[in-house]
């Protein structure tokens, strides 16, 4: 086509003048007059959100531990441990929450046991979770006592006092409710049926060693990042309590939070800093303990901290009632329950706000 008969071709112009049409509030967007002449002021300092948490009660989380001891130790496969799992699920959906359960089979260093992970969602729909999880089986056996070592625990701390924390977080929830977030309640079963002689609070320098020993511990964990309840699940972050009541009981960070997830760690050490709990959330790195946050991570790569007590006596790893029959209620501190869900609470409801 020569350039004249291009220029008497109508249908040709109708499609340019449409063309320039169309371009034009392009053009003149980035036209030189229309450009930002400065560029963006530099943002004022905005002072930190105000963000109000609701009280986190002590005594209520205080009654959560006492009915769960009173069930007797839940071990899996134990009748205790199934009554205990119906009060679970039936306490939850009391605070409104969408409960799944999620059997599975438990193979332990001593046989097969039905267990159960149980999750509490709060506002399923939301796309932007928050995961807050506890163990919440006891030990069978009694393997650092001098009497009865072949018979379970209560494990009020160990297992019980986490799990009573949530339960006062997820009836908070009801009664003061988040914007934007939707939060995850995760109980994992079978946690602390390992085998000891694995030992799991180690040194990193083992963590190659270990890994391969540990897996008799933690097993509903292992399970749920294997096969969470949705497929494809995530979360921004999560926290995972475990013996966060007893008397005496120090938060040191964690080692394999401190690796893995260290900015949360920080957030949330400087959360109970900035609260006047620097006492008992203590600046220093605590032991490497392979608990159910490290299978999280390294399963769904969502970055978990373990707040997880150890006593105010070195050099000994845990409390002088961990993995004995003293694992009862009368080591429950109401007020270190009161601590750690004051912290969890603040955590939770600044995130919220996007304030955290
Ligand atoms: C924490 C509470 N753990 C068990 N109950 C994990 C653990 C297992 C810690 C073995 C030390 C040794
Ligand atoms: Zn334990």
């Amino acid at each position: 086509m020569t350039l004249n008969s291009f220029l008497r071709n109508k249908r040709l112009w109708l499609v340019a003048l449409l063309l320039v049409a169309l371009a034009l509030p392009l053009l003149l967007r980035f036209w030189p007059e229309n450009a930002p002449t400065s560029p963006p002021s530099s943002p004022t300092p905005v002072p930190a959100k105000q963000v109000n948490v609701p009280l986190f009660q002590a005594d209520s989380a205080f009654y959560f531990v006492e009915k769960q001891v009173a069930f007797g130790p839940r071990v899996p496969g134990t009748a205790a441990h199934k009554k205990c799992a119906a009060w679970l699920v039936k306490e939850f959906k009391r605070f409104g929450l969408e409960v799944i359960e999620q059997p599975f089979v438990a193979k332990t260093y001593f046989g097969l046991r039905d267990a159960v992970n149980i999750i509490a969602q709060y506002h399923p729909e939301r796309a932007n979770r928050i995961l807050l999880c506890a163990h919440w089986d006891s030990r069978h056996i009694a393997d650092k006592d001098s009497v009865d070592t072949d018979k379970p625990i209560l494990g009020a701390d160990d297992g019980g006092s986490g799990v009573a924390v949530l339960l006062e977080l997820a009836r908070l929830l009801q009664q003061h409710p988040l914007e934007r977030v939707g939060v995850d309640f995760v109980l994992f079963d079978a946690e602390d049926l390992g085998d000891d002689r694995t030992e799991a609070g180690q040194s990193v320098m083992l963590q190659a060693v270990q890994d391969q020993k540990t897996l008799t511990w933690c097993l509903g964990s292992q399970h749920w990042a294997r096969t969470p309840h949705r497929p494809g699940y995530t979360a921004q972050f999560g926290i995972l309590l475990d013996m966060v009541g007893a008397r005496g009981a120090l938060f040191p960070r964690e080692g394999y939070s401190a690796q893995q997830a260290p900015v949360l760690q920080n957030r949330i050490w400087a959360i109970a800093q900035e609260l006047g709990y620097g006492n008992l959330f203590i600046d220093r790195l605590g032991g490497y303990i392979t608990d159910d946050h490290v299978f999280v991570m390294r399963g769904l790569r969502i970055p978990v901290v373990n707040i997880i007590g150890i006593p105010n006596s070195p050099p000994a790893a845990f409390g002088a009632h961990h993995h004995t029959h003293r694992d009862n209620l009368e080591v429950i501190d109401r007020n270190i329950l009161g601590v750690v869900g004051h912290v969890v609470a603040t955590v939770l409801y600044r995130a919220a706000a996007g304030a955290f």
